[in-house]
C-alpha cells in the first residue's frame, strides 16, 4: 500500500525541485558573484521548508557569501521566524537582542529570506533594515533591560524552562551540568513539547506510524520475532529485515487480529503472502509451527544464548557453536573466565570484552529500573559538570521510549562550545574511572573531523561504551556515553532513541528528499552539506514528516 506521505508528495525530491526553480541559481551559474563576499551568513532552518533551505543555500553560494555554522559567527542571520518566543528556541536571546538592523554599523542583522532573494535578484546587498525578521523588536529597550539585569534574566529563564517541563515519561530529565552556565535554548528541550499529531497506522514507513510500547498483538509479534532473530543469527539480513518490517507493521495495528480483521491486515505494508499464511496459522492453531520448531532447535537456543553476552555477535556465536560449545558454562571455560580450563581448540587469544561481560553476566543481564537510570545519569552529569561546566544531556534509548526497565543506559551530551565538546567523552571517562564509577571501557572512539568530500569515514560522535559500578551497592550496569558536537546533538539524540526499525525508516524518509540521516548528522546527499538542526522536531520538519513522540517509536518487537 502506498503511504499517505508518498502519495501526497511530488515524486521528485523537494531538493531537486528547488534546484530547478528559477529562483535557485545553481552554484555553477553564479548569478550574482561576489555581491555578498564580505558577509558571514547564518541560515536558521526552523520554519523553512527544505525547498526554501536548499534555495537559500544556493542563493548564498551564488553570491559568494560565507555561510557559517552558528549565529555567533554571523553578521547576518536569515530566518523565517517572526516571533520572539519562537526565535528564542533557536537563538540565545542575548544574541538576538544584540542584532541591529543595519549593516552600516557593521553589526549583526536578523533578516527574512527575502533579503537574500532580492539582493541576488538586484545584484547588490540591500539594506537589512528593510527586511527585518522581527520588525516590532524594540532593540534599544531590550538592550537597556539587559544591561540592568543580565545574569538574573538568563538564570530565571533557565529555571523556567526546566520548571515548565511536563513530567512526560518519554522525556529524560534535561540537565545542564552547571546551574550558573546557561546553555543556549536550542540545546534544551522545548518548554512545551510539540503537540502529538494523529499518525496513520497504515503509513508505508514505520517512522510515521504510532508504535507504542504496549500493544494488542504482542504474542503474534513475539512469535514472528523468533524467526526474525533466527535469520539475524544466521546473518541472513534480508530475511531478518523482512520479518522486522512485518512486525513493525503489525505492531501499529490498533486492534487484536482475529479472522474478521484478516483482510485488513493483509493490506498492511510489508505483509506479503508468507506472513499472511503465518498469521492464518496463528489464528487457526494459536501458534506458528515453524516458530515452535525454531524455539526447540538446539542451534537457535545456543546462538540466542551466546549473543546475550555483550561482545558476542552472530558470527562469533556461530564459530563457538561450530566448535561444540552449547552453554554459558562452555563459554566460561572457553574464555577461561572461571576455572582456567583450556579447551583443545582455543587457538585465539581470548577477547577481553567477552571475558569481562561473561564474568559480570549475571549482573549485566538484570534490567535497570527508570529511577536508577535517572540516578546514574544525575551522578554522571555531576562529574561532567566538574570536567566541563555548561554541558547538556538527554537519556536516550529505551528509557526515552518509555520502557519501565532498560538493558543499558544511553546518555547523549554536548557542550555549546564545540571546542569544549571535543575529547569530552575521554575526559569524562577518565574522571569516572578515577572515582571508581567506571570499571571497564569496552569501546572508546573519538571524533573524526567532518569532511564534505567524504574522503574518509567521519563521525561527529565520541563514544564510550562502559561498565558502570553503582556507588551504593556495587551493582554493575552497562552505560553508553555519547558526546556529540552541538550541530549533531539532536541527530545523536534521535539516532540513539531508536528503536532500530524507526531509525531505518527515518533514513529512508530522509533519502527520499535528498538527505542523509544518521546519529552523526543530517546532510544533503548531493554535496554532503551538513545541516544544523536546532531541535529534535526540526529534524522531522526538514525531512518533511510529522514529529513522533518518543513513546510511539517502539517499532521493534
Ligand atoms: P540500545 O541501547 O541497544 O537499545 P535500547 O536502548 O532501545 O533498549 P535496551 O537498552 O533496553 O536494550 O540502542 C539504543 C538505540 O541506539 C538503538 O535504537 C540503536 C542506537 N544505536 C546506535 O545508533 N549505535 C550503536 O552503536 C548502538 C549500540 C545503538
Ligand atoms: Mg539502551
Amino acid at each position: 500500500m502506498a503511504s499517505k506521505r508518498a502519495s501526497s508528495r511530488s515524486p521528485s525530491p523537494a531538493l531537486e525541485s528547488a534546484h530547478n526553480s528559477p529562483q535557485c541559481p545553481s552554484k555553477r551559474t553564479k548569478s550574482a558573484p561576489g555581491i555578498l563576499a564580505s558577509h558571514r551568513i547564518f541560515i536558521l532552518q526552523a520554519k523553512l521548508s527544505h525547498t526554501d533551505i536548499s534555495e537559500i543555500f544556493d542563493l548564498a553560494d551564488s553570491a559568494d557569501a560565507d555561510v557559517v555554522g552558528s549565529p555567533d559567527e554571523a553578521d547576518i542571520v536569515i530566518t523565517a521566524i517572526g516571533m520572539r518566543k519562537r526565535l528564542e528556541r533557536h537563538i540565545d536571546w542575548n544574541l538576538a537582542v544584540s542584532v541591529e538592523l543595519s549593516l552600516a554599523s557593521k553589526r549583526k542583522a536578523l533578516v527574512t529570506p527575502d533579503w537574500l532573494r532580492d539582493s541576488v535578484a538586484q545584484g547588490s546587498s540591500l539594506p537589512c533594515a528593510d527586511y527585518a525578521a522581527l520588525p516590532d523588536l524594540n532593540l534599544k529597550e531590550e538592550e537597556h533591560q539587559d544591561e540592568k539585569r543580565p545574569s538574573s534574566k538568563s538564570e530565571s529563564r533557565f529555571t523556567s524552562l526546566h520548571g515548565s517541563l511536563p513530567p512526560a515519561r518519554s522525556q529524560s530529565p534535561p540537565r545542564a551540568a552547571h546551574a550558573d552556565v546557561t546553555p543556549p535554548a536550542f540545546l534544551l528541550p522545548p518548554p512545551v513539547p510539540p503537540p502529538d499529531v494523529e499518525l496513520d497506522h497504515t503509513a508505508h514507513l514505520c517512522c510515521s506510524r504510532p508504535s507504542s510500547l504496549i500493544y494488542v498483538n504482542q504474542p503474534l509479534c513475539a512469535a514472528l520475532d523468533v524467526l526474525r532473530r533466527s535469520r539475524a543469527l544466521e546473518s541472513n539480513e534480508r530475511s531478518a529485515l523482512s520479518y522486522g518490517r512485518a512486525i513493525a507493521s503489525i505492531k501499529a495495528f490498533p486492534r487484536t487480529i482475529t479472522a474478521k480483521e484478516r483482510g485488513e491486515v493483509q493490506k498492511l505494508p510489508y505483509i506479503g503472502a508468507k506472513i499472511s499464511k503465518m498469521i492464518d496459522e496463528y489464528l487457526f492453531h494459536g501458534h506458528i509451527p515453524e516458530v515452535e520448531e525454531m524455539r526447540q532447535s538446539e542451534r537457535f537456543k545456543a546462538l540466542s544464548l551466546f549473543t546475550t553476552v555483550y561482545g558476542i555477535g552472530p558470527t562469533t556465536a556461530r564459530t563457538l557453536y561450530d566448535r561444540g560449545l552449547r552453554s554459558l558454562r562452555d563459554l566460561e571455560a572457553y574464555y577461561e573466565v572461571d576455572t582456567g580450563f583450556t579447551p583443545v581448540e582455543n587457538n585465539e587469544s581470548p577477547d577481553l570484552n567477552i571475558r569481562i561481560a561473561l564474568g559480570l553476566r549475571e549482573e549485566l543481564m538484570l534490567t535497570i529500573p527508570r529511577k536508577e537510570v535517572e540516578a546514574i545519569h544525575a551522578t554522571i552529569m555531576d562529574h561532567l559538570n566538574t570536567v566541563e561546566p555548561g554541558c547538556v544531556s538527554t537519556i536516550a534509548g529505551g528509557y526515552r521510549r518509555g520502557k519501565p526497565e532498560s538493558n543499558d543506559i544511553d546518555i547523549i551530551f554536548t557542550h555549546p562550545n564545540a571546542k569544549s565538546a571535543k575529547n569530552l567523552c575521554g575526559r569524562l571517562v577518565e574522571r569516572l574511572r578515577s572515582a571508581g564509577l567506571v570499571t571497564h571501557v569496552m569501546h572508546l572512539s573519538g571524533f573524526h573531523e567532518y569532511d564534505a568530500l567524504r574522503t574518509a569515514q567521519w563521525d561527529s560522535l565520541e563514544k564510550a561504551l562502559t561498565v558502570y559500578r553503582t556507588p551504593n551497592n556495587g551493582q554493575h550496569r552497562r552505560v553508553d556515553l555519547i558526546c556529540a558536537l552541538p550541530e549533531t546533538y539532536w541527530t545523536a539524540v534521535v539516532g540513539w532513541t531508536g528503536a532500530t526499525m524507526f531509525q531505518r525508516d527515518l533514513r529512508l524518509a530522509a533519502k527520499s528528499v535528498g538527505l542523509k540521516f544518521d546519529s552523526s548528522g543530517l546532510t544533503r546527499r548531493r554535496d554532503s552539506r551538513l545541516t544544523f538542526p536546532r531541535s529534535e522536531k526540526e529534524i522531522f520538519d526538514i525531512i518533511g514528516i510529522p514529529w513522533v513522540n518518543p513513546t510511539l517509536r517502539n517499532t521493534d518487537a
